[in-house]
């Protein structure tokens, strides 16, 4: 049956369920669309909360990033979770702590002073320190076959590596184990492939959006790469 994916061209949770597809190598539809600004009607119809991901595969219409994984997980045998059932549900355990890791990066989206925005990051510092110790032990399995860890983790950290990049942050710095397996998972030909080409623009656009503290780094590096690039015309 036909899969077709909607997303959004920076969404992370999108960015989960393309990334265990490409990983299965079945072939599906991508549909982006722009939930916050442009949510055209056949979407209104087929999403109840009117957010993406949306998996359609035949009359089967699924959200929920999570729910869609464990499907895929289960399409494909149970590939995406360790067979032992101690070791499933701990993975399991480290998928709703990393909802932290995401409110903290919501809140660094967020802050509108630089006393929030580092309130934030101490969030998303602490809660990567127990995702650390825990991947200490998991690391050579998820090297050798990704799991829903895996595929939920990479855009995150995705996301948080430009956000290390525009603002300065150093989070990575205390979880060195994370930030290497960050880059080689992000490295990975199965997620470079769910990274769209308008990736870096549409992510600067939305951080630009609105007067937070991120808004103003994001103009800060913006500006500086117009001007490394030289005068328009130059070329
Ligand atoms: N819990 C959902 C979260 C999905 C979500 O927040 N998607 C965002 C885009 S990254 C969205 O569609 N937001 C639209 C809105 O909140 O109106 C999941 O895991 O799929």
């Amino acid at each position: 049956m036909a899969l077709t994916l909607v997303g959004n061209k920076i969404c992370p949770y999108a960015q989960r369920v393309a990334f265990c597809l490409e990983e299965a190598g079945v072939g599906y539809q991508l549909r982006y669309i722009d939930p916050y600004r442009e949510r055209p009607q056949w979407f209104i119809e087929i999403a109840p909360a009117s957010k993406v991901p949306v998996l359609q595969d035949g009359p089967l219409v699924l959200c929920e990033s999570d729910v869609i994984l464990e499907y895929l997980n289960d399409l494909h045998g149970g590939r995406y979770l360790p067979s032992d059932p101690a070791e499933a549900a701990l993975l399991r355990l480290q998928l709703r702590a990393l909802a932290s890791v995401h409110g903290g990066l919501n809140r660094m989206f967020e802050a509108h002073d630089e006393p929030a925005f580092h309130d934030a990051v101490a969030d998303v510092r602490a809660a990567l320190g127990g995702f650390e110790r825990y991947l200490a032990r998991v690391v050579g399995r998820e090297r050798a076959q990704p799991t829903l860890i895996s595929f939920s983790f990479a855009p995150v950290l995705h996301v948080l590596s430009w956000m290390e990049r525009i603002c300065a942050t150093e989070i990575l710095q205390s979880a060195l184990l994370v930030a290497e397996w960050a880059q080689e998972l992000c490295a990975r030909p199965s997620f470079v492939r769910t990274v769209h080409e308008d990736y870096q623009a549409e992510l600067m656009g939305f951080l630009m959006r609105n007067g937070t503290f991120v808004s103003c780094a994001a103009r800060r590096v913006s500006q500086l790469s117009a001007a490394a690039a030289g005068p328009a015309g130059s070329r």
